[in-house]
């Protein structure tokens, strides 16, 4: 059965990644993003293969602008069967004693408060429905603390406490919670990280095969097809030569 399903920070990376694979998979889309320009790309592109896309211009930062988002979403549309909290950013490698207080806020303010949000206004009417599936993007990040991590550590380990809890508060309900945790992705993540220095974010993937958006939204369509049963709770997907957050070997 085609799913609706709402993507956000979907004009970049992982995101766009799941727009593209959830449109292959033949569902209907809601992409937010910031970029309204890129969005207005993308859907273009999307519907030209069938999708049905309705595009949204908010920072998931903005809570004002995300309720009155989705509020004005066209009725058959607020149905969403499939939330993919999936905006988010790393700024900076810094030691935490050396780190920038308004990076620190950017970070903890998109990975966990904007998450909240778009959890808090989204779910509700999942329980009432008693459908729904959120897929947070987790990261492996948050499994343990890796040098300079510290604050973006921190915000994923959130995403995994608040995961678990969702996933506990709605036990009683057919919803279903999953948490991406992906490790050595080749986005635009470690340009943004970096602040655009793009050699020392490319210097982060040589040596090695790091994992694609592509390889991060096949698992999100598996989980978001899986039988009504299953509830694939976590994924850690690594690239081969990386064994965790820290240990990555270069050849
Ligand atoms: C992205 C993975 O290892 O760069 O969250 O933090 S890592």
């Amino acid at each position: 059965m085609k799913k609706i399903v709402l993507i956000t920070g979907a004009t970049s990376g992982i995101g766009l990644a799941c727009a593209k694979k959830f449109a292959e998979n033949g569902d209907r889309l809601i992409l937010t993003g910031r970029n309204e320009e890129r969005l207005s790309e993308i859907r273009k592109e999307l519907t030209a293969k069938g999708t049905e896309v309705i595009t949204l211009v908010f920072d998931v930062r903005d809570r004002e602008k995300a309720k009155k988002n989705l509020n004005e979403l066209p009725q058959e549309w607020k149905v969403i069967d499939v939330l993919v909290n999936n905006a988010g950013l790393a700024l900076g490698l810094e030691p935490e004693y050396e780190g920038c207080l308004d990076e620190w806020e950017t970070m903890i303010d998109t990975n966990i408060k904007g998450l909240l949000t778009m959890t808090r206004l989204i779910v509700p009417g999942m329980v009432e429905r008693n459908r729904g599936h959120i897929i947070n993007v987790g990261s492996v990040a948050g499994d343990a603390a890796y040098a300079g991590g510290n604050v973006y550590c921190a915000t994923k380990a959130a995403v995994k406490a608040l995961s678990d809890g969702l996933r506990i508060d709605v036990a009683n309900t057919a919803i279903r919670v999953t948490n991406l945790k992906p490790g050595l992705v080749e986005t635009n993540f470690s340009n943004i990280r970096f602040h655009g220095d793009y050699e020392r974010a490319a210097s982060l993937y040589k040596g090695i095969k790091p994992l694609t958006g592509d390889d991060i939204a096949d698992v999100a369509v598996y989980a978001a097809n899986a039988p009504e049963h299953v509830q694939i709770a976590e994924v850690l997907i690594l690239a081969t030569h990386q064994a965790s957050g820290s240990v990555i070997v270069r050849k």
